[in-house]
């Protein structure tokens, strides 16, 4: 899979070179690529954005330099993804769909947004998904990105080690299917006069699966009730 960032800020992007991603870039099954955006300019003090037409406060990003960058990066099998709190919701489904993806060109909007003639002229083209994160207003897109990218990421195969599989997360598709994850525990047995669940202990793998899909389903009831059939 193929990763172009474009952002104003290339160096929020660098912890996407540590840990996980950092192991699966160097073993060649992430490529990733980020860029400034202002490299795209052509003017002396770089400019990437105007004040809004129509008024109104802060600042929107100039389509010339997002153009130039995106006409590089892009190919007809590209999906051009776009972090807005205007967006769609990003779940696991689409993670999912995006660790299958041959390549993905994210756009890191800052300010008031990107003008919305970008997402609208690539869109005759190319797939073009404007996704959000959650309910609250970040400053740019690129935290969005960090997480976008790392909720993929471990879905490729050969990213995550057998000690950190996946089939068993919180909102995982299959067996623990939108539910969230229950209570985990490790040694030692009593920490500060607390004990860990003595089922746990008990080497009874069924009892314990089934005590585990109580907690699952008792935990997701409590705090996500949206979630519960
Ligand atoms: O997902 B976000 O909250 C988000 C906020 C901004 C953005 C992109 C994404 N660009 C400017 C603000």
């Amino acid at each position: 899979m193929k990763i172009d960032v474009v952002s104003v800020f290339p160096t929020y992007l660098e912890p996407l070179k540590l840990s996980l991603i950092g192991k699966a870039i160097n073993e060649g099954l992430i490529e990733l690529a980020i860029h400034d955006l202002r490299d795209y300019t052509h003017d002396k003090h770089k400019t990437v954005d105007e004040p809004p037409y129509g008024g109104g406060p802060g600042m929107v990003m100039k389509p010339e330099p997002w153009g130039e960058a995106i006409d590089e990066l892009v190919n007809p099998e590209t999906i051009l993804v776009i972090p807005t709190p205007s967006g769609r919701p990003f779940t696991q489904e689409l993670a999912q769909e995006y660790s299958q993806t041959k390549h993905i060109v994210f756009a890191c909007g800052r300010f008031e947004g990107i003008d919305s003639r970008i997402a609208q002229y690539y869109s005759s083209n190319i797939r073009v998904d404007e996704v959000s994160i959650g309910d609250y207003v970040l400053a740019g897109g690129e935290a969005a990105v960090l997480v976008i990218v790392e909720a993929a990421a471990r879905l490729i195969p050969g990213v995550l080690g057998n000690s950190e599989s996946f089939i068993d997360d919180s909102f995982a598709l299959g067996e623990m299917a939108a539910l969230i994850e229950g209570p985990v525990y490790t040694r030692p047995p009593v920490w500060r006069e607390l004990a860990v669940p003595e089922i746990l202990l008990s080497g009874d793998h069924e009892k314990i699966a089934n005590w585990r899909l109580a907690q699952a389903r008792n935990k997701t009831a409590e705090i996500r009730p949206d979630l519960v059939d």
